[in-house]
């Protein structure tokens, strides 16, 4: 795979497609990054962006994780203490999962937000933006229902951190686009180039195949899962056996969570995958490829509860590192 490839494959969208395509061209030495809100263990969302910063690692960038823990306190998200000790836990958690230790910086916002110039560059940002578009940036992102200042103050530390961080490509969510659109809006205002973002897709919810998948509703998966809980989230999962999911009662559409955990998660890590069924049921499948997998559930020839049994099996794989390393 090649490093454009590899930098774009299951991206929801890139910003611009000719900034990455000069990254691509010279991929090696140039920095990605993602911010996290601590949270101390990680979960399937952490997980997406971080296959695609393993990703980045494989096509010759060095990668950031910004542990963002004044983002979190501002989120409302605990007291400080609480949360500086979670990040610490979540940088183990990270190389756990996969992340190339030797080619990983962890930085603590704390570390370089509380500084006098980013201060002074904040404020400046501050002047530049009007409140409304600081909250739409933020519509995603917050908790809690009543706008606070600190939310204003939020997006636009955000933005911030892209140059004092010196990233060549802003990574995160299809939930911190606006972010970052905000600040290839604002940074030139402060002399400060417009950053390339890449956002990953949303995945909707297991249980419901509805909304987003989400570590405070509905179902998902962490790495505190064990083999069981996995097993039992990924049976109660839906799976749609065709192309047609039922609509919901509202019409909204639903997605196939089982089929997205495979493309998002699972076929990035794996070269291939294994679906293990009795000879009697015609016996395993082999899959090179995510679409020729979704193929089979589709027309039938593979059935749900044989692809979740394989799910489960690989869904437990990328997650034993880190349930042995939260057990030490
Ligand atoms: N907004 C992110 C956390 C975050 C991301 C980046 I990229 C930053 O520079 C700072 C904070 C979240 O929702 O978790």
């Amino acid at each position: 795979m090649d490093a454009h490839e590899l930098i774009t494959r299951n991206a929801a969208e890139v910003v611009t497609e000719a900034e990455i395509e000069a990254l691509a061209d010279d991929p090696e030495g140039k920095r990605a990054y993602v911010g996290y809100e601590p949270s101390g263990v990680l979960h399937i969302g952490h997980m997406l962006t971080a296959n695609k910063l393993i990703d980045l690692q494989e096509a010759g960038f060095e990668v950031t994780v910004l542990l963002a823990d004044v983002h979190a306190y501002l989120n409302d998200k605990g007291s400080f203490e609480e949360i500086r000790h979670t990040a610490e836990r979540m940088r183990d958690q990270f190389i756990a999962y996969g992340l190339d230790e030797s080619n990983t910086q962890f930085v603590l916002g704390s570390d370089f937000q509380l500084d006098d110039d980013y201060t002074l560059d904040l404020h400046a940002l501050e002047l530049e933006t009007t409140l409304a578009r600081a909250e739409r940036a933020m519509a995603e992102i917050s908790s809690g229902d009543s706008v606070k200042v600190s939310q204003a103050v939020y997006p636009l530390m955000q933005a911030l951190d892209i140059p004092y961080l010196g990233v060549d490509l802003a990574v995160g969510g299809m939930e911190q686009r606006k972010v970052h659109m905000l600040a290839r809006d604002v940074l030139p205002s402060i002399d400060r180039e417009p950053p390339t973002s890449l956002h990953t897709p949303l995945i909707a919810d297991l249980g419901t195949g509805r909304g987003k998948m989400s570590s405070s509703e509905g179902v998902t998966i962490s790495m505190e899962d064990s083999r069981e809980d996995i097993e039992s989230k990924v049976n109660d999962a839906y799976c749609p056996p065709t192309a047609d999911p039922e609509p919901t009662d509202d019409g909204a559409e639903r997605e196939n969570p089982v089929l997205q955990v495979f493309e998002y998660h699972v076929f990035p890590r794996f070269d291939a995958v294994t679906v293990e069924r009795p000879e009697e049921y015609g016996g395993n499948l082999e899959y090179d490829a995510y679409d020729d997998l979704e193929a089979d559930l589709e027309s039938g020839e593979l059935h749900p509860a044989d692809a979740k049994g394989a799910l489960a099996e690989y869904l437990d794989r990328l997650i034993a590192p880190g349930r042995q390393q939260l057990a030490e």
